[in-house]
């Protein structure tokens, strides 16, 4: 049990397990080559970000993620059928596989969006906070961003509003230790993000996102006084156990810094947790084996599901009515055709 709220310790370990096996499965549908890209982003290893901060989240609250989001949007309520399916180009995905992995929104759960651009998604979650202040819905607005964005401008002039207007806003840095193939240390001479955000006038906090239960302790505190008009930030401590992405092996990581780095598992420490409080390892296997019977069946969705039409490539991207232009696939369609 945590503080913040009465979310049991066993529902926040079965978020991070499901994370962690759609996370799995997400590098297994590219390496059937059934995702749309490569440019796949795997959360693994910062499970106890997502699951802390987003399950202390409340219903109606909102969010936009960066590019390595998939997590965030599973705890916030995410169909990971759909999911799965956007990811690989699918019709019955969350945005009829326009979006992909790194463009996935949702207003119904309260997604505003992922966004590729480092730091393209905080000043959004701006935007969000002041409507929700004028109209007293008593909502917060999370920004999830990667360490990579605490060097870029952008979060500076949102961390600065939030505070001047007082919106109820939360800023949260999910710090992985790397941007691409730098590590945080070769970024930026003070890792003290919290530092940074008191300058401008918020709550911060740091946390170490091995401990899923901290996190959401930590979390809940900061989103329940941005609710009371006080913004914060949180930054998440953790490893991002492989590449930056599917392609990237990390040659720029040592093999002992990351047997080291995925020591810091928030899924294995999670589940000692459990047992260690009396919880019999048999039904942890079971809840895992049902966890993984759940996204078995995700993927299986998306491969099977069919491909949205070439013609409806264009839909909701240009107004009805407007010309369009004739998607490449028809044309080249039509070259073959005549061949
Ligand atoms: C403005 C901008 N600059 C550079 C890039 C290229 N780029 C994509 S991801 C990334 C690293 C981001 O690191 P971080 O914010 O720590 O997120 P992580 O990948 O570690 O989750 C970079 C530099 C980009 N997408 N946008
Ligand atoms: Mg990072």
């Amino acid at each position: 049990m945590t503080e913040a709220s009465n979310t049991p310790y066993q529902a926040l370990y079965h978020t991070m397990r499901r994370i962690r096996s759609f996370e799995e499965r997400v590098g297994e549908l590219f390496v059937r080559g059934e995702s749309a890209g490569s440019m796949l982003h795997l959360s693994i290893g910062e499970e106890g970000a997502a699951a802390g901060v987003g399950m202390a989240m409340r219903d109606g609250d909102s969010f936009t993620t960066h590019h390595r989001g998939h997590g965030i949007f599973l705890a916030r309520g995410a169909d990971p059928k759909r999911m799965m399916a956007e990811i690989a180009g699918k019709e019955s995905g969350y945005c009829a596989g326009k979006g992909g992995s790194m463009h996935i929104a949702d207003m119904t759960l309260g997604h505003l969006g992922a966004n590729a651009i480092v730091g393209g998604g905080i000043p959004t979650v701006v935007g969000a906070g002041l409507s929700y202040k004028i109209r007293k819905t008593g909502a917060v607005s999370v920004a999830f961003f990667g360490d990579g964005a605490m060097q870029q401008g952008i979060l500076y002039e949102s961390m600065n509003m939030a505070a001047l207007w007082d919106l109820p806003v939360l800023f949260c840095c999910i710090n992985n230790q790397y941007g691409m193939g730098t590590r945080i240390d070769q970024a930026t001479r003070s890792t003290d993000f919290a530092a940074r955000a008191r300058a401008f006038g918020l709550e911060g906090a740091m946390v170490d996102g091995d401990d899923v239960g901290d996190v959401h302790r930590v979390a809940g505190d900061l989103l329940e006084k941005a609710r009371d008009s006080k913004p914060g930030f949180l930054s998440v401590s953790c490893y991002r156990f492989f590449g930056h992405a599917r392609m990237d092996k990390s040659p720029y990581r040592t093999s002992d810094e990351e047997e080291a780095g995925r020591k810091r598992d928030p899924v294995a420490r999670g589940r000692q947790i459990l047992i260690d409080a009396g919880m019999a390892e048999d039904r942890l296997d079971a809840l895992d084996q049902d966890v993984a019977t759940e996204m078995d069946a995700a993927i299986d969705f998306a491969v099977a599901a069919s491909a949205p039409d070439n013609d409806a490539l264009f839909e909701h991207v240009f107004d009805a009515g407007s010309p369009r232009p004739e998607p490449q696939a028809n044309r080249l369609d039509r070259i073959f055709a005549n061949e």
